[in-house]
């Protein structure tokens, strides 16, 4: 069985987190998303919306996730590649050089990512009291 990792907040899922998702479990047979904590989103100076525990539904009822797992630290992803047996890592393209030491245990892939789309975009267009459909 061939494991794709890949790791995120998730907030505010949208179509942009769907298809690095769906590309990501296209690379093999089981995918882990590996999620931002609260605290870790602290540390990466993100606030999300929905809480981890919420997050965490969310991204389980995905058809893409096999499994989630949660992201305490920076430092983690080594040891979460061996202990999970992760073929293959993924980020999308903003991260593009970023964890190429993993090279050394999975194979790494950027994915271009969905133009047009963030959470930021999101909660900004929001607060500009953007047309809601
Ligand atoms: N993404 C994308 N297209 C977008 C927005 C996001 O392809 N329009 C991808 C990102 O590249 C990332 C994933 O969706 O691979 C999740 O995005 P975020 O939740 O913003 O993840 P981030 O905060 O970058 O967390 O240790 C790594 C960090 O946890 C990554």
């Amino acid at each position: 069985m061939r494991k794709v990792i890949t790791y995120g907040t998730y907030d505010l899922i949208h179509v942009g987190h769907i298809n690095l998702l769906k590309r990501a479990k296209e690379l093999g047979d089981y995918l882990v998303v590996v999620l931002s904590s609260d605290e870790f989103n602290a540390i990466k100076h993100k606030t999300a919306y929905h809480s981890f525990e919420d997050r965490k539904i969310i991204l389980e009822s995905i058809k893409y996730v096999d499994e989630v797992i949660p992201e305490f630290n920076w430092e983690q992803k080594i040891s979460d590649v061996i202990d999970n047996d992760i073929d293959v890592f993924v980020m999308g393209d903003d991260w593009k050089g970023e964890f190429d030491f993993l090279k050394d245990y999975c194979e790494v892939v950027y994915l271009p990512r969905t133009e047009g789309i963030s959470t930021t975009k999101i909660k900004n267009d929001l607060h500009l009291g953007a047309k809601v459909r």
